[in-house]
């Protein structure tokens, strides 16, 4: 099972530190506590005092003849599709959290903000300490791919598998109100909340409340929680993500904002699969306790018999997600290039046509900007890059090459005479945090205007005095499509102040619609070319190489 890895690779994925750690701010846990203990409270109080309260007559048939009576197969075959993508989808979700095991309320990610981690590190160990550094190993009991530092094959298998999750739920939501069946679901009356409310004192004081027959309709409390979890939680699931892309978030300013901020969304797509799984555990238990034998026979053969098939069905079921998830674990190690493909052929396309198409526009104001910016990457070691930072980098020379009319080496008074222009905006690091900075510098336009690209010239490259997490020179493509979008620039300035060395000098790249791994600190040459194939492994970039990642990195 477990690949061959290299000490590189191990010391990357399977660290010395593998301990697994949360721990939670005291005024988010606090107030959880205390409401949990009110409505728990509350329900014992009226137990005590006015006894179990009644709940409506339970019916065991259809009551009326335009109910839903039974579980049509496409209910059937979308539950158990449905749970075989949430499966995947959670799992993936959990890898993509421990890359930056920190959640936050706010958009600088200072550490020591966060109201949750999952690392037992609270600050930052020493000076220059990467987010890389900080990520999390995972086991692969409980995520897919599992083991450190895996966010290109997770993102990979979450981005995957949500189309198809999404076509399952738009074809199940289409079917519900076409038949009988959002009778089951949808509440009509507010008579719902007292009702659910009554039901809830009975479980919270351990008394099973007398069951309707689920083959012909549900409980109230239980009626509400699907509801929820079908028409609350996965659209929210889907908001909340859409509101960490960096093409969208640098676009449309406001969006993030209907969760807070960007952070908030990260937090609350956190909290909605906190809320999934919640349910599933209780839901499963009620399966269990509520007539297994016959609420297993509804959800997989569809009648309300009580032979022991339906039990069979489902654990077979079970077991081939399970197995699965083993072989999603396998494929990630062995055949990582192959997923990076599909990824690239399905949503690389959809955001080609759509997202990629979005021209960054927001600007923050100085006082969004943030007080804490993450690093990320590993600082030049080569004697070249130390002697220009000796130096101020008054010698240092940035070669613009390749399929341009007008090849240049400019240094940087050269690139000063331009103009400067100057942004503020949101950082998006694939691994989760973000950083409002300032940036100025030299418009990409002017130097391709300068250059003039050639005729079939598609793509620029961006060459960094640093390597990549396994060795190797750091590099990243852009299309020259992103490149002339408003607001990309070669930034010689953060914050008003010179860059400082360690977020890139002399220069790094800006280029908003794309996350920061697009980002090339430390710039040492420029190259226009018509495909990527030739340079490094051919994918476009370093941690595309050698990661993983998307060559488009609008998401
Ligand atoms: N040369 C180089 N540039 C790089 C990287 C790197 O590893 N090497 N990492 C990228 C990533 S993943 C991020 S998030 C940003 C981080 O920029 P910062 O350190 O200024 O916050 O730099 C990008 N540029
Ligand atoms: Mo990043």
């Amino acid at each position: 099972m477990a690949p061959h890895f290299t000490d590189t690779q191990k010391a990357v994925h399977l660290p010395g530190d593998r301990s697994f750690f949360i721990s939670i701010k005291p005024h988010v846990i606090i107030p959880v506590i205390i409401l949990l203990l009110i409505l728990f409270g509350l329900a014992w109080l009226q137990y005590l005092v006015q006894g179990l309260p009644t709940l409506p007559a339970v019916s065991n048939a259809s009551p009326g003849h335009t109910n839903p009576s039974g579980f049509p197969a496409w209910v059937r075959v979308s539950h158990w599709v449905n749970f075989f993508f949430l499966t995947l989808i959670i799992r993936s979700g959990i890898s993509i959290l421990m890359n930056h095991p920190r959640l936050y309320w706010n958009n600088s990610c200072k550490p020591s903000s966060a109201w949750m981690r999952f690392t037992p590190l609270k600050t930052p160990s020493k000076k220059y300490w990467t987010s890389k550094e900080d990520a999390r190993y995972i086991s692969p009991l409980w995520a897919t791919p599992g083991y450190r530092n895996t966010i290109g094959i997770s993102r990979a298998w979450h981005f995957l598998t949500i189309p198809f999750f999404l076509l399952n739920g738009i074809i199940f939501i289409f079917l519900l109100f076409y038949t009988q069946q959002w009778k089951r679901l949808v509440p009509v009356s507010w008579e719902i909340f007292p009702n659910a409310w009554h039901v809830f004192v009975h479980y919270a004081t351990f008394h099973m409340p007398a069951e309707p027959n689920g083959f012909y309709s549900y409980n109230a409390l239980q009626q509400l929680a699907y509801f929820a979890v079908v028409f609350i939680l996965a659209p929210l699931a889907m908001f909340t993500g859409m509101a960490m892309s960096p093409a969208i978030e640098n676009r449309f300013k406001w969006y993030p904002k209907l969760f807070g901020n960007r952070q908030g969304a990260r937090s609350l797509h956190f909290l909605v699969i906190i809320a999934y799984a919640g349910f599933i555990i209780i839901h499963v238990m009620l399966v269990m306790l509520t007539g297994f034998t016959r609420n297993m026979n509804h959800i997989t053969l569809g009648t309300d018999g009580n032979s022991h098939t339906g039990i069979y069905i489902g654990f077979a079921l079970v077991i081939l997600v399970t197995g699965f998830c083993i072989f999603a674990h396998w494929a990630s190690w062995h055949k990582p290039r192959t997923i990076q493909k599909w990824q690239a052929a399905i949503n690389g396309t959809l955001w080609r046509y759509s997202i990629n198409r979005l021209k960054p526009k927001s600007r923050f104001t100085k006082k969004d900007i943030s007080s804490y910016f993450w690093l990320n990457g590993s600082m030049p070691v080569s004697d070249e890059w130390k002697n220009h930072l000796e130096e101020n980098f008054v010698n240092y020379k940035l070669p613009i090459t390749g399929l341009v009319e007008n090849p240049v080496e400019l240094s940087l008074n050269d690139l000063k005479k331009w103009g400067k222009e100057e942004n503020i905006t949101m950082h998006h690091c694939v691994q989760g945090w973000s950083g409002i900075a300032e940036w100025g510098g030299v418009s990409l336009r002017k130097i391709i205007a300068l250059v003039k690209p050639k005729p079939g010239a598609t793509t620029v490259v961006f060459y960094s005095f640093g390597e990549g997490l396994f060795g190797g020179t750091f590099y990243e493509s852009n299309t020259l499509d992103n490149c002339l979008k408003p607001q990309a620039i070669l930034a010689w300035e953060m914050n008003y102040k010179p860059l400082p060395p360690e977020h890139g000098a002399p220069l790094r790249l800006r280029v908003e619609n794309q996350l920061g791994y697009k980002q090339v600190k430390w710039i040492k040459s420029i190259e226009f070319v018509n495909t990527v194939s030739p340079i490094g492994k051919g994918f476009g970039g370093k941690d595309e190489d050698d990661e993983y990642f998307d060559l488009l990195a609008d998401t």
